[in-house]
């Protein structure tokens, strides 16, 4: 499609860049680096010397309308600190770990070498030999798929086990309908709550998710305040009495873990109440009989046994969804982050099916999408041969329907042993793998270390890179860098503009297009990267010097896709399904062997499936609750920032804390099984006394690099492992596992060399 043709832009006053003031002023959107997944319209103000000297909220871009988080009004203590990595930096493999021995070298000195080692595995181990780690990727991640594919390894992983972010909710969507569907914002449309077509939903079921603070997944948090200013009721099902669960009209404090079975229960109080949406199921739904069976079980004293939720309250809430005159499941992680994720995402959409709340004004919707490389780019270069070795495709059928990541599990098992083929090199971009993302980094970093040559790509010298790499190259962040906004639901073609000059870095575009052209030339046919992002752009006829200069342009959008054959290929009415229908028995998972109804499974440690442990580790523990100021491993070191929440805190309820014989603003160490980490008490009175929550990331940069940044006592991912996911291969717990506490005595720590480590 043309833009233009259709498209909305937005008118600007001014060109993309400007003088103010004596200042020239960038109009652009946000992206990583730092990191964040949303794009925020702003406005980059740089001096005479060209320095950074702050960051605003664009007021004519209408997906923030002016408003930004602090992130990025902090974004300059990013972009200009002076501890960031200004040089591509390598070190002697001898000396891993050894912050000290750390020495310049050259891009070209850096490149030739590279080059020249993965050639020299492709050839006589496989490409396969080498890995690609992205962690949450950010746009980055369309590069470092082609990356990995054009170079010819099947091995591109995210370091989360069990890929536990955003896919499985994906899958559970896809599985039900057969697209992707948001919430209804009035986010596709240029003239926002203004437009006479959008509706305001009258319920959002915020449901594992807490999105002011984390603005996931394509949406902007305030866009949930500003519909609570327009009339919109809240239902929020989290353990913890978050600021929106406070203001709801009713709060579900689930136990961890349990949201497939409180799915399930809701569902059957609608069906058995008759208050669901009868007309479309009659007319859209397929294996509705099926499904009301399934759920019949969960009555609402089942429910509440399982969910620790008062029925009464479940009840109350099974109405206010089924009733709303357009709700939006506002969902987050928490899915992902449960073992069997894909029953629970299935089950927590086929309430949105049955309430009819689907292409409709208020209720979720199918985002037009300006390019779609959600599944990465560049497939056609792997080949079959090369697929067929990709690592959880022999043990998990499942990742034949698409899944487009390796099994990370399986990655670091194949560095240990060498099976089913070796490992010699791994491509770290974008990730601190060791400090939050992947589970127990004590058994990842000893594997890694087997690699001949790791190499990082980061803004910092990061404890990961610091652990295991030989090859530090320094990315730029965003205001030092162009781009184009890919993937999250993107209804809208924006461009992320450079307005300062980095120095002697490199975007991680250009680095993966120079070492891309190196590694396989046809793949990387470009000159440069706005060459690139044109080539990406040609379906839409924009080039990207001219999207600079109209961005955000909107796709023209329309409701009841359904109706009017518009979703699926063959422009039949109907879903993108084999039916046609909505399927709440799902032909997909079940040609994929797998339950095609959703079905409730305890958490792999709890009270129930492992009373013997919940005995010595008597409180259930969610590992990563997102907090304002930090996104995972990142901003702990700027002052605004760390100022904010400058310690890790475990959230415990003051009867816990009395039972455990901790207090309020003690450091204590939180273990599990597989490991423990140091948090401060904060005593909440809101959490269940049989439940924590704490965040994960973190470090302390002021401790210095030669001590890793104290991340072996505060990571909080040492109480994870690597070996448990879901049956499908996707999913793991990360926000349901057991923990005790104690206090920490003076001078201990999980440094190498100490008890907990001779333990292993
Ligand atoms: N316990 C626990 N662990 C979790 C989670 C949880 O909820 N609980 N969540 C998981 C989830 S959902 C995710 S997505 C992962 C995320 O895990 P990661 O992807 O590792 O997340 P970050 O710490 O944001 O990013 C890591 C590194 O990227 C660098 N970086 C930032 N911007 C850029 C850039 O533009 N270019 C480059 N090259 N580097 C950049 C940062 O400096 C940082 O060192 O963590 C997972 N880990
Ligand atoms: N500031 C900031 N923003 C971020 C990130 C960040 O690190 N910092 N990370 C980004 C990434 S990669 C992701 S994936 C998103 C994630 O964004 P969210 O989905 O919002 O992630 P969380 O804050 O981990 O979890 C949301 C809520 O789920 C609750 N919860 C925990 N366990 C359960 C459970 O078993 N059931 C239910 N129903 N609720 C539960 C938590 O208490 C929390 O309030 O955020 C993105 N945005
Ligand atoms: S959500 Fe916050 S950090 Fe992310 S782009 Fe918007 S303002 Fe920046
Ligand atoms: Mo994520």
């Amino acid at each position: 499609m043309e833009i233009g043709e259709n498209c909305v832009k937005v008118p600007h006053e001014k060109p993309f860049r400007y003088e103010e003031d004596g200042l020239t002023v960038t109009r652009g959107s946000a992206w990583s680096g730092p990191g964040c997944h949303d794009g925020c319209g702003v406005l980059m103000y740089t001096d005479k010397n060209g320095k950074l000297v702050r960051v605003e909220g664009d007021p004519d871009n209408p997906y923030n309308q002016g408003r930004l988080c602090c992130r990025c009004l902090a974004v300059t203590e990013c972009v200009n600190d002076p501890n960031r990595l200004r040089h591509p930096m390598k070190r002697d493999p001898q000396y891993r770990g050894d912050a000290t021995k750390w020495v310049e070298t050259t891009w070209d000195e850096a490149f030739d070498t590279i080059e020249e080692r993965f050639k020299y595995y492709r050839k006589n181990f496989g490409a396969e030999s080498v890995s690609f780690w992205k962690g949450t990727g950010r746009d980055i991640a369309t590069y470092i798929s082609r990356l990995a594919w054009s170079y010819g390894s099947p091995n591109l992983t995210s370091g989360m086990n069990g890929i536990s972010c955003y896919l499985p909710r994906v899958f559970g969507c896809q599985s039900t309908v057969g697209n992707f569907y948001v919430g209804d914002y009035s986010q596709q449309f240029a003239d926002r709550y203004d437009n006479p077509n959008w509706k305001c939903p009258d319920i959002i079921l915020i449901w594992g998710n807490n999105p002011i603070v984390s603005n996931s997944d394509g949406l902007y948090g305030p866009w949930i305040t500003d519909c609570m200013h327009r009339g919109a009721e809240l239902v929020v099902i989290d353990p913890r009495l978050t600021w929106l669960a406070s203001r709801a009209k009713t709060w579900l404090q689930i136990r961890p873990g349990t949201d497939c079975a409180m799915a399930l229960g809701l569902a059957n109080i609608m069906i058995q109440e008759g208050i669901y949406d009868k007309d479309f199921v009659e007319k859209w739904c397929y294996g509705f009989d099926e499904f009301a069976e399934r759920c019949s079980e969960w009555t609402p004293e089942k429910t509440e046994e399982v969910t620790w939720v008062p029925k009464e309250l479940i009840i109350k809430a099974a109405r206010e969804i089924a009733n709303a005159d357009g709700m939006a499941l506002q969902w987050g992680v928490s899915f992902d982050q449960t073992r069997e994720a894909l029953p629970g995402s299935q089950a927590a959409f086929s309430i949105v099916a049955i309430t009819g709340n689907l292409d409709r004004p208020g209720g979720m919707i199918v985002p037009p999408e300006l390019l779609q490389y959600i599944g990465g780019w560049g497939g056609e270069f792997l080949g079959e041969e090369q697929h067929e070795k990709m690592l959880g495709l022999q043990e998990f059928p499942f990742y034949r329907s698409g899944v487009t990541n390796a099994s990370d599990q399986l990655i670091i098992k194949a560095m240990e042993i060498g099976e089913p083929y070796v490992q010699k090199a791994a491509w770290i971009q974008t990730t601190d793998l060791l400090v939050g993302c992947g589970p127990d980094p004590v058994r990842a970093e000893k594997a890694l270390l087997k690699n001949e040559l790791n190499v990082g790509v980061d803004l910092y010298l990061t404890v990961t890179i610091n652990k295991v790499c030989d090859y530090a190259l320094p990315a730029a962040t965003y205001p030092e860098r162009n781009g184009i906004r890919i993937g999250d639901g993107v209804q809208r073609g924006e461009t992320i503009n450079k307005a300062v000059d980095g120095g002697d870095i490199k975007s991680d575009m250009e680095i993966n297009l120079e070492l891309g052209r190196r590694l396989r030339p046809e793949a990387w046919p470009w000159e440069n990267v706005e060459e690139m992002y044109s080539y990406i752009l040609e379906p839409t006829g924009e080039k990207f010097e001219q999207l600079q200069k109209d961005a955000p342009v909107y796709l023209p959008f329309e409701y009841y896709k359904y109706e009017k054959g518009l979703l699926r290929p063959d422009g039949q009415p109907g879903f993108n399904t084999r039916t046609g229908r909505v399927e709440l028995w799902s032909t997909y998972y079940a040609s994929h062997n797998i339950d095609p109804m959703p079905h409730y499974t305890e958490p792999d440690m709890s009270p129930y499936s492992t009373p013997d442990l919940y005995e010595k580790y008597p409180l259930i523990f969610g590992a990563g609750a997102r907090e304002f100021n930090t996104f995972h491993a990142e901003n702990r070191r700027q002052p605004h920032l760390r100022a904010i929440k400058p310690e890790p805190e475990i959230e415990i309820n003051p009867e816990a804390a009395k039972k455990f014989g901790v207090h309020n603003g003690q450091w204590v160490w939180v273990e599990s099984v597989y490991g423990r980490a140091k948090r401060i008490v904060k005593e909440t009175p809101t959490i269940d006394p049989r439940v924590a929550s704490t965040s994960h990331g973190w470090s302390h940069p002021e401790a210095g690099l030669e001590n890793n940044f104290d991340a072996d006592d505060l990571n909080i991912n040492r109480l994870l492992d690597w070996d448990h996911v879901g049956s499908t291969g996707v999913g793991s717990n990360y926000k349901s596992n057991l923990c005790r506490i104690y206090p920490v005595k003076p001078g201990e720590t999980n440094r190498p060399g100490n008890v907990e480590e001779e333990d292993d």
